[in-house]
């Protein structure tokens, strides 16, 4: 009779990083469950952890390598499948240079470190400017701002969530999202824990969202206006004397020139337009101020917005000019066992090259993705013919979606490296699919570094690779010896030679070099993780800056001001679109798992009931959303959650799609929110999108209307708002 077995691993689902107790019988999966003995997660899993097990068995995942003819797909050899590519992507090259070929990334390629360690080499070996990844629709501000002020992008200041007495939390959801750029498995005890400690959690969002029902504070704020709030808290700390660098002294460069140029942003000027008052405003920096263990922490809505750079950078300069940096219940930097800014290279960078169209610079070796459509659809030189996507799915999570389908389709070659034909693979050649999660082993390079304590565990694999799939680092490994076939001997010596090694072996050598001198055996000796301890001040010798001194006033920074001072006359637009998560939902991609779609259709938009009323909506169940580039049609779902004036979507829907095999999505498809975000709305200083604070209009939509599909058959009735 068949033994039940229990394995232990991490989840690599999102950045929480949950220790799982996965129990099989017979190669089957009988249950999943939190590890409790887990040091960072404890026993916490989310409902996306169960549906692991639904991607382990999903009749749509890709088990071969597919070649698209027309509309077929038909099974090709793995050999024949990585010599087409190379030679397709290597000829287009030939032919029209470098830039040709694009590669765009999605979100899962940091969370699988095969793809980490094995995906750069061959982008290099690509030697294409033109490289996107979501990361200029997520984070790039975050990276710049510690570019910038800590001489490295990925030295990130993480909030001592554990010992902390007084959280500020803007544009962050970490009830729903688990935590960003703050790896806190378990955040409803983590955050309980902060007011039985006697502390406090402040919330500033236009949203009353999961995280803000749990918080002691909550404001709304206008979208896009959190520069504005944040330069005029930077500014009172220093009017009312509140400043408190003694812990810092001499380790900061740039202090008086924060000083000067903030100081115009009183709270009395920003208030009108931020939609909170003066006083409030003061209040809320002093009460901040007031406790030694404090941090202010800035997530997705302060970073896909106009400011998202002078957000994150604000952020940073106020935990340090009040002594709320690199001290405990502060802003603290990690000390990670695989250090990811022990060498400088991939400190960084800005304007090395530019996009050919708009001429938009490159920050960090990639361009903001914005601009992808239309370096396709732009003719041309260096126009992109050609295109890589790994674990990506632009079509639903970059702006102007519809726009880039038009650029996908005429491609002369794409090739995606996916588990499925989605939204965005379905334009592609050929499909390389990987192993999903449970076949292969894990190790969070990049979430281990930002978590909120220092842990280290290793996942070996629970089951062999599906049918005919390999790693996403074999494919990135085999796809490099196919394009380097000319290269130096050298060249494919090393590439070779690591192929060989595989990512287990290059693991243990980035442990043994990591500040921890841990070993990759260690780690397998130990299935729950090993506890690295807490948080630690490490300053100023962690500082990546040639000096070691930490750069309060970038001058990037200092100039975007001047924008900043201009947004303070600019009307307010009468209705802007904001996006929200969903628990149930990652991103573009776990739709298809029936376990998360049970329930009520998720994809609506939230509306203040003012606005019902202004928007001349009453009695309608559903309507149009129209924004510069395009509308779609949306459920309505009224609420006071969300503040007069802001309308919420969740992203990553929109499975109406044709030709996607993706047959439970298909049944919920939603709209994309992404069909309305527009391209050209960015953040001027990061560049990254400014996806919040979209102008939209809406239109009622009979309810005799019926939708066919999810194309528009509804007659509308008229625009009452004229936004944007
Ligand atoms: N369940 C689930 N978890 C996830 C994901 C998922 O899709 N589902 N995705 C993962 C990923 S890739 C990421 S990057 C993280 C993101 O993690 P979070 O940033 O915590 O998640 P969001 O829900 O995007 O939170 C953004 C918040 O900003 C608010 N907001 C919008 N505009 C503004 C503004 O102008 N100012 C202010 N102050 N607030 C604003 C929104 O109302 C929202 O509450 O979540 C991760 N975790
Ligand atoms: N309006 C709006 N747009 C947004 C956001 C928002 O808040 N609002 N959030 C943005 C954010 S934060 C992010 S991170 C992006 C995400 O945007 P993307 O990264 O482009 O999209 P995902 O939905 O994460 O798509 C992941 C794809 O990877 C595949 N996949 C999953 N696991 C693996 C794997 O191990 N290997 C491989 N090769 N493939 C795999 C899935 O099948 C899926 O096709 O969306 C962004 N877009
Ligand atoms: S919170 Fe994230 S890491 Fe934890 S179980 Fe859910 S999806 Fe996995
Ligand atoms: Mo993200």
């Amino acid at each position: 009779m068949a033994e039940t077995e229990t394995h232990y691993r991490a989840c690599n689902l999102c950045e929480a990083i949950c220790g799982l107790e996965i129990k099989t019988r017979d190669g089957a999966i009988e249950s999943i469950r939190g590890d409790t003995q887990d040091p960072l997660s404890r026993g916490h899993i989310c409902p996306k952890a169960v549906a692991l097990q639904d991607i382990h068995n999903d009749p749509d995942r890709l088990r071969h390598p597919m070649l698209r003819r027309g509309d077929d797909w038909q099974r090709i050899s793995w050999d024949a499948a990585f010599d087409l590519a190379a030679d397709k992507l290597l000829e287009l090259q030939r032919r029209h240079g470098n830039d040709a070929v694009a590669v765009y990334l999605g979100n899962p390629n940091v969370h699988n470190y095969g793809s980490l360690l094995y995906g750069p080499p061959l982008l290099r070996a690509l030697r294409t400017h033109n490289r996107f990844s979501a990361t200029s629709v997520d984070q790039l501000p975050h990276h710049l701002s510690s570019y910038t002020m800590f001489g490295h992008q990925l030295l990130l200041p993480v909030p001592d969530l554990d010992r902390t007495r007084h959280l500020l939390v803007l544009g962050g959801n970490p009830m729903v999202s688990n935590g960003s750029m703050m790896t806190s498995p378990d955040i409803r005890k983590r955050l309980k824990a902060i007011g039985q400690r006697g502390g406090r959690i402040v919330v500033i969002d236009p949203r009353h969202t999961e995280t803000a029902r749990l918080a002691d504070e909550h404001h709304f704020v206008r979208p896009g206006t959190d520069a504005l709030l944040l330069a005029a808290w930077v500014a009172t700390v220093f009017e009312e004397g509140l400043d408190d660098l003694a812990h810092l002294e001499g380790a900061c460069d740039g202090l008086a020139e924060v000083r000067r140029s903030l100081a115009p942003f009183t709270a009395e000027l920003v208030a009108p337009m931020v939609g909170i008052e003066a006083p409030t405003i003061r209040r809320l920096v002093r009460d901040f101020c007031a406790v030694p263990e404090a941090v202010c922490y800035g997530r997705m809505g302060v970073s896909v917005q106009e400011f998202g750079g002078l957000c994150q950078w604000l952020i940073n300069v106020l935990n340090v000019i009040t002594g709320h940096f690199d001290r405990p219940g502060g802003a603290m930097f990690s000390r990670p066992a695989v250090d990811l800014v022990a060498r400088r290279h991939g400190a960084g960078s800005w304007g090395r090259w530019k996009s050919r169209v708009r001429g938009l610079p490159e920050i960090g070796g990639e361009l903001p993705v914005s601009v992808l459509a239309e370096e396709m659809l732009t003719p041309g030189d260096g126009q992109i013919r050609g295109l890589l996507t790994s674990a990506g799915n632009p079509v639903l999570s970059t702006p102007d979606g519809r726009q880039l389908e038009k650029g996908l389709a005429e491609l002369d070659f794409m090739v995606s490296i996916d588990l499925y034909i989605n939204e965005t693979t379905r334009h592609a050649h050929l499909i390389l699919p990987p192993t999903a999660a449970l076949e292969h082993d894990h190790y969070d390079l990049v979430f281990n570094a930002l978590a909120v304590r220092n842990t280290a565990r290793y996942s070996p694999a629970l089951f062999p690779p599906a049918a005919d799939t390999r790693h996403d680092w074999q494919i990135f490994s085999q796809l490099l010896r196919r394009v380097q076939r000319n290269a130096k001997l050298k060249y494919r010596f090393e590439t070779w030679a690591m192929g060989k090694m595989g990512p287990a072996r290059v693991l243990d050598r980035l442990l043994r070099q990591g500040p921890h001198g841990l070993r990759l055996k260690q780690l397998q000796a130990k299935p729950h993780g090993v506890d690295l301890g807490p948080l630690e001040p490490c300053m100023p010798k962690r500082l990546r800056t040639p000096d070691r001194r930490l750069r309060l006033a970038p001058q990037k920074m200092i100039e975007d001001l001047d924008r900043l001072t201009a947004r303070l006359d600019r009307p307010t637009e009468p209705l802007v679109l904001i996006s929200r998560r969903q628990m149930r939902s990652n991103n573009s991609w776990m739709h298809n798992y029936s376990r998360l779609m049970r329930g009520k259709d998720r994809c609506t938009l939230l509306i203040h009931p003012e606005d019902v009323v202004t928007h001349d909506l009453e009695g309608s169940t559903e309507v149009e959303v129209t924004s510069r580039v395009g509308s779609i049609v949306v459920p309505l779902e009224v609420s006071r959650e969300v503040m007069p004036g802001v309308v919420s979507l969740p992203h990553g829907w929109g499975h109406h799609r044709p030709e996607i095999q993706l047959s439970t999505a298909a049944q919920h498809p939603g709209a994309s929110i992404n069909d309305l975000t527009d391209p050209q709305r960015l953040d001027a200083l990061s560049n990254n999108a400014a996806l919040s604070g979209l102008p939209v209009t809406l239109k009622a939509v009979r309810c005799e209307t019926t939708a066919v599909g999810h194309e528009i058959t509804a007659v509308g009735r008229e625009t009452v708002s004229e936004a944007g």
